[in-house]
C-alpha cells in the first residue's frame, strides 16, 4: 500500500480547467466534503476511505485501493446519491493516482492499472449495501479508465507526483438521480478527487441580443437551440437571432443579429447599447459610433439622433446630417451698374459669407421711384430680365424696357438654399439709377379708315412702348410700282392722317413711325392700301348718301352743305373738302388734343365695323364663359325687338382666374345690322382703359350666340341702386361717387369721346361703390325704336331729353360741354337717391323751363357748393360750363374739406337762376295723407301713419322727430324727408291761413 503521505503529496496539485464559454454546474464534488465522505464500500477490505489536505491544508477525502498481492479482486466504492437537477447529460471527472505494476516488487501478474466507472440511475435514493448489486446490470459502465502516467518507487522517493486527471461523460439521463461506482480488480491506486458536473452554455450577449443560459443537451453531439432578445436599445436587423448550446455547454453557429438604434451607440464589446452623450449623435441604427455635431449645431437631450441648428442657422432637407448648420449670405458687394437708355446692366461680386453654402444666388428686385412722392413701387411685369429676375447663378443681369427717365432702385438680393427658412429678408445691395430715354416702340398695325381716288384716311395704334410722350408720327409712302427712294413723309401729331394728292386706283406702300424727345421710333412694317377708282367713288358716295343725312351732326344747314359739297365735288374732284366723311371723323381732326395722345375711333369710320372689332375687342373662346343667369333685358333695338338678354356669369380665361363678368347676348335671328350695331358698343369700349370706364373683357364672334363680355358690378345701375338704398349714404359717400363719374368722363372727354347719354341708369356701382360709365351703345339713338320714352325722336335720332343740353336737343350739337350738362342732372340724381328728373313734368315742359331758365332745385339736405356746381354744369352757354377735369378738382377739393359741404341751400335762393321748386311737393294737390306719403316717395309707410292715426294733414302738420319714430320710420334717410315734408306742408298751411286772413 501507498503510504497517506504520499496520497497527500498528491492532493496538493489542484486541477480546475473548465471549457472556456461553458458554465459547469457541479453536482457532486469530494473535495468540497468536510466531513468523511462516507461512501459505500464492497467487500470491507477493498477501498478504504483516508483523510488528507489539499494545498490550502483544508481537510479532503480520498479513496484507496493497493490489493495488487491478492488474485481475483473486485473492490467496490459507490457514491452518494446525486441529484440530476434537470442535467440530461452528466460529466465525472476523476483524479487518480497508479501505481506502476512493475515498480512493485514481487507483484504477481494479475496486478491491474486500470479501474471501472458504472453509474446507476434511480430516482430516490434507495441504494443499500447489497442493492443495486454489485456487478455490470444492474450498473452501467461508462468506461475502463487507464491511468495515463503511474508511479513508481521511484517517484515516491523524489517526491515528483503523477496525478491523472479524466473526465467521462455520459447520458442521457432521465431519473431524479443516480449513483456512480469505481471498480477496482487488483491496482494499487487512489482516488484522489470525483467532481460530478453538468455543462450549460451561460447567459451570452452575442450579436446585440441576450441569449439566457441554457442546458446542452443529452448527447456530445446534440444542439440546443436558444433565442436571443436585443439588448436595451438595440434593433433587430436580421431575425430569427438564434445561438446553439452544444454538449460542451459552447455556443455556436450564431444566426441573425441586433444593431444598436439611432441615438445609441455599441459599448462594453457590443453587450450594451449606450445613447449618444452631450455633443455627440447617432443619425441611423448601426453598429457605428455617435458622432460629433457638426458646426453650428447642438443636441438636445442625450440619445440623439440629429443634431439641431443653433439660432440663426439651418439646413435643407437635402443637407446631410454631417454637414454644418449654414446661415443666410451677406450681401452682393461692389455692384456697378450701367445704365443705357431704358436698360441696365448690373454687375456685383459675391457675398463676403456665403452663409457657409455653395447654392449662393442673386434675386433681383426692382422698385421704380418715379411717383414723385418718395415713394418707390414694384416694376410692372413688363421690365425684363436676362437671363432672369430671380435665382441668378452669375454674378450679372442685363434688364431692360425700363421707363425712360425713371428713377429706379435695384435690389440685389444673395440667397442661399436655407434663406426661405430665415425669418429675416435676404440681404442685399442696392443700387439707385435713372433711366435715360429710349426712343418708341415702332407701331404695330395699320388700317385704313376710308380713302378717296386721291386720298387716303390711315390710322394706327399708339406703339406698345411709347416711351414718353409722343411728339409726333411719321408716315412715309410710295407707290407700289415705284422704287422706295421716291417715297414722301407727312407727319401728324396724332395717330391718323389724311394723305392725298394720291393716283387713283393706285396701291401705295406705308410706314410709320413715332416720334419723342428720345428720336424716331422704328419704323412699322410696310403696309398697302390702295385708293378709289374715280368710278369705285361715284357709286360709293350715292350709297352713302342717306347715312350721311342721318348721322350728321348739324340739321339742314349741313345737309345743304353736303349737297354743295357733293356739286363742288363733282365738278372738281381735286379740291374736295374735309367733310366727305361723317361728322364721327371729326374726332381725328380736332386740334385740341395733345400731341402723340390716344384717341378714340368711331368704329363706324372703318369700312368694314368688324375690323373694328377685331381690333378693339379681345375674341373669347365661348368655352371659357358660363352664363348663370339673366340679370336685364338688353336694350331694344330697330324694329324687330331686343339685342337680347344681359346675364351674369364666369369668365375662365387660359391661365387665369375665373371671374364674375357680365355678359350681353344678341338674340338668334339677328341682321347683319343689328349684329354690327350690338357689337359696335364693344368697339367702343375697348379703346377705353379707365377705372371709371366699365371694362371690356372681350366679345364671343365666331359662336352663336354673339356676347359682350365686361366686368361684373355687383350693385347694378346707379339709379336703381340709389332708389333701394334711399337716404343710407353720408354725403361724403355720395360726392366719392359723383367724382368716379366725373373722372370717367374726363378720360373719356380726352379720348375725345363725347358720351350723349350720361345719366344715372347708365353708370354701374360695383360692391366697392365705385361708379363706372357704361352704355356706349348707339342702339339707343336709332331712331325707328319706339320702346322706350326715356328717349324722344329728333330729327338725326333720339334723345334723352331731361339729361340733354339745349343745345344739343336744338341743333344736335352734342360735345363734352353738352356731357357737363348731362352730368349736372346725374349730380342731381344721386344727391336725391335717384328721383326722376324734372319729376313727372312732360318733355315739353322740361324744355320750356329750361328754356325760361328755370332749373332743378338743390335735393334735400344737398350741399349748396354741390348745387352750385350742378348750376354751373346747366349754363346756357356752353363754354361756360366747367371742364370734367374741373369738376374733378373741385370735388377733391370737397372730399379733402368736408366742411364745405355742410352748409345747405335754403330755398330763397343766392343763386342767379329761378328754381324749379318740386322737392318737397304742395300737400294741398292731394287729397289723402296716403297720397301725399307717395307723391314723396315714402308710400311704404301708409300703414305706419294710419296705424297711429296720422290720417289728416293737420295732424301730419304736427308731427315731431318723435312721432316719425313712433310710426316706426327708423332710416335716418326717410326720417329726415318726412320731417322735410312735413314742416314744408307746415310753412304752406301757414302761407295758406296768412293769405286766407
Ligand atoms: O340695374 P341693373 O341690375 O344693372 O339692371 C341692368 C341690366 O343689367 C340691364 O342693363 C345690369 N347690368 C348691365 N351691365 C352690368 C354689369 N356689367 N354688371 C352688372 N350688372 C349689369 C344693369
Amino acid at each position: 500500500m501507498p503510504s497517506i503521505s504520499v496520497v497527500m503529496d498528491i492532493l496538493y496539485c489542484l486541477w480546475i480547467f473548465p471549457m472556456v464559454g461553458a458554465v459547469e454546474e457541479i453536482l457532486m464534488d469530494s473535495t468540497t466534503a468536510t466531513a468523511e465522505l462516507g461512501w459505500t464500500i464492497y467487500p470491507a477490505l477493498g477501498w478504504e476511505e483516508v483523510s488528507g489536505y489539499d494545498e490550502n491544508m483544508n481537510t479532503i477525502r480520498t479513496y484507496q485501493v493497493c490489493n495488487v498481492f491478492d488474485n481475483n479482486q473486485n473492490n467496490w466504492v459507490r457514491t452518494k446519491y446525486i441529484r440530476r437537477h434537470g442535467a440530461q447529460r452528466i460529466h465525472v471527472e476523476i483524479k487518480f493516482s497508479v501505481r506502476d505494476c512493475s515498480s512493485i516488487p514481487s507483484v504477481p501478474g494479475s496486478c491491474k492499472e486500470t479501474f471501472n466507472l458504472y453509474y446507476y440511475e434511480t430516482d430516490s435514493d434507495t441504494a443499500n449495501k447489497v442493492s443495486p448489486a454489485w456487478m455490470e446490470n444492474p450498473w452501467i459502465k461508462v468506461d475502463t479508465i487507464a491511468a495515463d502516467e503511474s508511479f513508481s518507487q521511484v517517484d515516491l522517493g523524489s517526491r515528483v507526483m503523477k496525478i491523472n486527471r479524466e473526465v467521462r461523460s455520459f447520458g442521457p439521463v432521465s431519473r431524479q438521480g443516480f449513483y456512480l461506482a469505481f471498480q477496482d480488480y487488483g491496482s494499487c491506486m487512489s482516488l484522489i478527487a470525483v467532481r460530478v458536473f453538468y455543462r450549460k452554455c451561460p447567459r451570452v450577449v452575442e450579436n446585440g441580443a441576450v441569449f439566457p443560459e441554457t442546458l446542452s443537451g443529452a448527447e456530445s453531439t446534440s444542439l440546443v437551440v436558444a433565442r436571443g432578445v436585443c439588448v436595451p436599445n438595440g434593433e433587430e436587423v436580421d431575425v430569427p437571432i438564434k445561438l446553439y448550446c452544444n454538449g460542451d455547454g459552447e455556443w455556436m453557429v450564431p444566426i441573425g443579429r441586433c444593431m444598436c438604434k439611432a441615438g445609441h451607440e455599441a459599448v462594453e464589446n457590443g453587450t450594451v447599447c449606450r445613447a449618444c452623450g452631450s455633443g455627440f449623435f447617432k443619425p441611423s441604427q448601426g453598429d457605428h459610433q455617435c458622432l460629433q455635431c457638426p458646426i453650428n449645431s447642438r443636441i438636445t437631450n442625450e440619445g440623439a439622433t440629429n443634431c439641431v441648428c443653433r439660432n440663426g442657422y439651418y439646413r435643407t432637407d437635402s443637407d446631410p446630417p454631417l454637414m454644418p448648420c449654414t446661415t443666410i449670405p451677406s450681401a452682393p458687394q461692389s455692384v456697378i451698374s450701367i445704365v443705357n437708355e431704358t436698360a441696365l446692366r448690373l454687375e456685383w461680386s459675391a457675398p463676403r459669407d456665403g452663409g457657409g453654402r455653395e447654392d449662393v444666388v442673386y434675386n433681383i428686385i426692382c422698385k421704380s421711384c418715379g411717383g414723385g412722392r418718395g415713394g418707390c413701387t414694384r416694376c410692372g411685369d413688363n421690365v425684363q430680365f436676362v437671363p432672369r429676375q430671380l435665382g441668378l447663378t452669375e454674378t450679372k443681369v442685363h434688364i431692360s424696357d425700363l421707363l425712360a427717365h425713371t428713377q429706379y432702385t435695384f435690389e440685389i438680393q444673395a440667397v442661399n438654399g436655407v434663406s426661405d427658412q430665415s425669418p429675416y429678408s435676404p440681404q442685399y445691395s442696392s443700387v439707385k439709377i435713372t433711366t435715360n430715354q429710349a426712343a418708341p416702340s415702332a407701331v404695330s398695325i395699320m388700317h385704313q379708315v376710308s380713302r378717296t381716288p386721291d386720298s387716303i384716311t390711315l390710322s394706327w395704334s399708339q406703339p406698345d412702348q411709347p416711351n414718353g410722350l409722343i411728339l409726333d408720327y411719321e408716315l412715309q409712302y410710295y407707290e407700289k410700282s415705284m422704287a422706295e427712294w421716291n417715297s414722301s413723309v407727312v407727319r401728324s401729331q396724332t395717330n391718323t392722317a389724311v394723305i392725298r394728292g394720291l393716283k387713283p386706283g393706285a396701291i401705295y406702300v406705308f410706314q410709320v413711325r413715332a416720334r419723342t424727345v428720345a428720336g424716331f421710333g422704328r419704323f412699322s412694317g410696310k403696309m398697302f392700301f390702295q385708293t378709289m377708282t374715280e368710278e369705285e367713288y361715284k357709286s360709293s358716295f350715292q350709297e352713302k348718301l342717306p347715312l350721311i343725312i342721318g348721322s350728321a351732326a348739324a340739321g339742314m344747314v349741313f345737309i345743304i352743305a353736303v349737297v354743295v359739297f357733293v356739286i363742288v365735288c363733282n365738278r372738281r374732284s381735286s379740291e374736295r373738302p374735309e367733310s366727305e366723311f361723317t361728322d364721327k371723323l371729326q374726332h381725328y381732326t380736332s386740334g385740341h388734343m395733345s400731341p402723340g395722345m390716344k384717341i378714340y375711333i368711331d368704329p363706324f369710320t372703318y369700312e368694314d365695323p368688324n375690323e373694328a372689332v377685331r381690333e378693339f375687342a379681345k375674341e373669347i373662346d365661348t368655352s371659357c364663359v358660363k352664363i348663370e343667369q339673366v340679370i336685364g333685358a338688353g336694350k331694344k333695338s330697330t324694329g324687330e325687338g331686343e339685342f337680347g338678354e344681359v346675364c351674369s356669369g364666369n369668365l375662365r380665361l387660359p391661365g387665369k382666374r375665373e371671374i364674375l363678368v357680365a355678359i350681353k347676348t344678341l338674340k338668334v335671328g339677328y341682321t347683319e345690322r343689328q349684329r354690327r350695331d350690338f357689337l359696335s358698343e364693344a368697339s367702343i369700349m375697348g379703346q377705353f382703359d379707365h377705372p371709371n370706364i366699365i371694362h371690356l373683357e372681350g366679345v364671343v364672334t365666331k359662336s352663336a350666340p354673339v356676347m359682350i363680355i365686361t366686368e361684373f358690378m355687383e350693385n347694378g345701375s346707379l339709379d336703381s341702386f340709389l332708389r333701394q338704398n334711399d337716404g343710407q349714404f353720408t354725403v361724403i359717400q355720395l360726392v366719392g361717387m359723383l367724382r368716379g363719374i366725373a373722372a370717367g368722363m374726363k378720360y373719356l372727354n380726352d379720348m375725345n369721346y363725347v358720351h350723349r347719354d350720361l345719366a344715372a341708369r347708365n353708370i354701374l356701382v360695383n360692391s366697392n361703390l365705385v361708379c363706372k360709365v357704361s352704355d356706349f351703345g348707339l342702339s339707343r339713338f336709332l331712331e325707328d325704336d319706339t320702346s322706350d320714352p326715356t328717349y324722344t325722336s329728333a330729327l338725326g335720332g333720339k334723345i334723352p331729353i331731361r339729361w340733354t343740353a339745349p343745345e344739343a336737343i336744338q341743333y344736335r350739337k352734342f360735345t363734352s360741354s353738352s356731357d357737363g350738362w348731362s352730368y349736372g342732372i346725374v349730380m342731381w340724381e344721386v344727391m336725391s337717391y335717384g328721383e326722376r328728373p324734372y319729376w313727372d313734368m312732360s318733355n315739353q315742359d322740361v324744355i320750356n323751363a329750361i328754356e325760361q331758365d328755370y332749373r332743378l332745385p338743390p335735393p334735400m339736405d344737398c350741399p349748396s357748393a354741390l348745387h352750385q356746381l350742378m348750376l354751373d354744369c346747366w349754363q346756357k352757354d356752353r363754354n361756360n360750363r366747367p371742364k370734367f377735369s374741373q369738376i374733378v378738382n373741385n370735388l377733391d377739393k370737397m372730399i379733402r374739406n368736408p366742411n364745405s359741404l355742410k352748409a345747405t341751400t335754403p330755398l330763397s335762393s343766392s343763386v342767379h337762376l329761378p328754381l324749379l321748386d318740386r322737392s318737397t311737393p304742395d300737400f294741398s294737390s292731394f287729397s289723402t295723407v296716403d297720397e301725399w306719403l307717395d307723391a314723396i316717395k315714402m308710400g311704404q309707410y301708409k300703414e305706419n301713419f294710419a296705424n297711429e292715426d296720422f290720417t289728416s294733414f293737420d295732424v301730419v302738420s304736427q308731427m315731431t322727430m318723435e312721432d316719425i319714430l313712433r310710426v316706426g320710420v327708423t332710416l335716418v334717410g326717410h326720417q329726415k324727408k318726412i320731417l322735410n315734408s312735413v314742416q314744408s306742408m307746415r310753412a304752406q298751411m301757414n302761407q295758406i291761413t296768412s293769405v286766407e286772413v
